[in-house]
Parts: C-alpha cells; structure tokens; sequence
C-alpha cells in the first residue's frame, strides 16, 4: 500500500513538471480606466506592469488602458467596478467618499509633508487597513500609485496670500472635505468631475483648478491658465483598483501576479512622476505662465487655519481612521 502510494506521488509529481507552462494563468483582457491622458506617468507604470505579467503569465494577463475618462469619470468607472463589470480604474481617492467615507483621511489639508512620509503610510499599516476597508465596498486595491502634492492653478491674479483666494471661483473634486478646505479659505468652491475642468477652465466658467504640476502639464491646464501658486495643500493618492467580483473568480497565481506587478509599476511610476515634476514645472513656466511660491509664514498661516477641517470631518471619516494615520505619523517623524 506504502509503495503504491509513494508510486502515485511521483506520477503525480511527474504530470506537475510536465504540465505545460502557466497552466494556472487564464487569458484575461483586463481594461484599466483612466481620468488622466496617456503621457501621465501612469502610462510608464502600466508599461511596467505588463512586462512584468508577461513574464509571470506568458503573456496571459493583458491590461489594456484606456486614457482620457474614455470609459467614463473616477466615480462611474469605479462603480461599474463594483458592479463587476469592469476590471480596473486608477483613480484619485477623494472622489470615492461616497463610497467610503474613510479614504476621506486624505484629503485632509496638509496630512502630509513629503513624498516619502506619504510612502510610508501608504505602502504600510495604515494602508492595509484602508485596502480592508475597500474590499468591503466591493475594491481590491492593487497598490497605491501616485499623482502628487497639489498646487493651485488660476487664470484671474497672482495667489500668495490667504486673502487672494477670496472670491475665487475654484474647481474640487466631487468631495466635501476639498470643498470646505476651499470654502474654508474664501473661495467660491465647485465640485466637478475631472473630465469637465480642461472646458470649464477654457469657457472660464471657472478661474481655478488644484492638482499636481504633472496633471497640470499632461491633461494641458497650463494652456487656460495664468497664474501657479506651489500650495503643496495635499496629497491624495492614485488607487489601482481592482473589481472585487471579478478578482474573486482568478486563480490565485493570477491574484498574485497582478498584486506583485502593480507594486512593481507603482515604483516606476513614482520614479516617473518624481524625475518629470520638475520637467513640468519647466513647461508650464515656458507657456507664459506666473508661477508663486508662498512665504513660510503665509504657509504656516494658512496650513494652521485650515486645521478646522480636521474637526469639522472627524466623525464622517471617523476618529479612529484620523487618529490612526495621525498615529503612524507620529511615529514616522520620530
Ligand atoms: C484623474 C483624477 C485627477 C484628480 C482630479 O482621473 O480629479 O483632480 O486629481 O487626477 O483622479
């Protein structure tokens, strides 16, 4: 009986290194939505991801992107993810906080200070938490990529002060803490979604709009713009996200795979976005455009007056949430 058993063992073990090649990968066609256009860093770190799933899969796994929102806003591309009826989005997070108030913790003005802090927490503890959070709503978040520390774009005047923001009329994103932090400094906010601002800023149904000098340069703001003030107000991640419906029906080797490969995408990515910002800078400041860099003290002045926030959205984020990455923080700056 032993013998017989250690027989079948190896014919079994035989049939395994016979098996042809990725036996456990399926072929996938997995479309990734994007807000932002094919030059962003993220086309290099989705570049990166397949050439790493071509050779964990044999070619198995493809992404195709698909840039520009062509498949609809962050919000409905991430819901039709939900629904299982997409595969992925790379997306920024605020606009999510319909679906989970908690990633509303970064947007709170301020959080962080630099790049590598924002790293830290992110690609650690507090981002598991957040990951566990989004898979309860249906999201498999792969990895966070980056967009970078936003700064204000406006067409009206110079912005060096917390008194200039008065009356401007500033674009968020579709989320409420973005829209106080806003309102909160004397602008007149609107909510609107990312593929409405470029017209919006052109037909100067709007003056101003926030985000990274990457977007700024790649989805062509600088073309309807004036003035830049380097605000570093906050830094909201890019999320790869995953419909949880459909990952649930991959094999493992393939749930791994993509795991592993949007990691390795996510630093290439950063590393793009880290060497391009200042090539960015360079661009929108050859179009013509001012550029303004806000004094310490006007810094620190308007950074303390927005701590309000904090306060003001505690609860709907929740304490534990704020208190945690706060925490992590702390710890961090030791
Ligand atoms: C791109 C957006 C964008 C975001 C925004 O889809 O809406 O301003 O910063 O980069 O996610």
């Amino acid at each position: 009986m032993r013998k017989l058993l250690l027989a079948t063992t190896a014919i079994a073990f035989a049939c395994t290194a016979s098996a042809p090649a990725f036996a456990e990968f399926n072929d996938r066609n997995i479309r990734v939505s994007n807000g932002i256009n094919a030059d962003h860093p993220v086309g290099n770190g989705i570049e990166a991801m397949q050439k790493c799933l071509d050779e964990k899969s044999g070619g198995k796994l493809k992404l195709t992107a698909f840039w520009g929102g062509a498949l609809g806003g962050d919000l409905q591309a991430t819901q039709a993810l939900r629904s299982g009826v997409q595969e992925a989005v790379v997306t920024s997070s605020s606009p999510l906080v319909g679906i989970e108030p908690a990633l509303g913790v970064f947007d709170l003005p301020f959080l962080f200070a630099n790049a590598e802090e924002a790293y830290k927490v992110l690609d650690g503890k507090f981002g598991k938490m957040m990951d566990e959070k989004l898979a309860a709503v249906g999201l498999v978040n792969l990895a966070y990529w980056e967009n970078g520390f936003r700064n204000l774009s406006n067409s009206v005047r110079p912005v060096t002060k917390w008194e200039d923001f008065s009356g401007l009329k500033v674009r968020v994103m579709q989320n409420n803490i973005f829209l106080d932090t806003f309102q909160n400094l004397g602008a007149n906010a609107t909510p609107m979604a990312f593929g409405e601002v470029f017209s919006a800023l052109e037909t100067k149904t709007i003056d101003a709009q926030e985000n990274p000098y990457v977007t700024i340069d790649t989805s062509k703001f600088f073309e309807v713009q004036k003035y830049i003030t380097e605000t570093n107000h906050a830094y909201t991640p890019f999320l790869f996200l995953f419909s949880k419906a459909i990952f649930d029906t991959y094999t493992p080797e393939e749930q791994a795979a993509l795991r592993e490969c949007a990691v390795v995408g996510r630093d290439v990515e950063r590393q793009v976005i880290a060497d391009l910002n200042k090539k960015s800078l360079e661009k929108i400041k050859a179009a013509g455009l001012e550029v303004n860099v806000l004094s310490p003290e006007e810094q620190t002045r308007i950074r303390e007056k927005s701590m309000v926030v904090y306060q003001k959205h505690m609860d709907e984020i929740g304490a534990d949430v704020v208190d945690a990455v706060l925490a992590e923080l702390t710890e961090i700056r030791k």
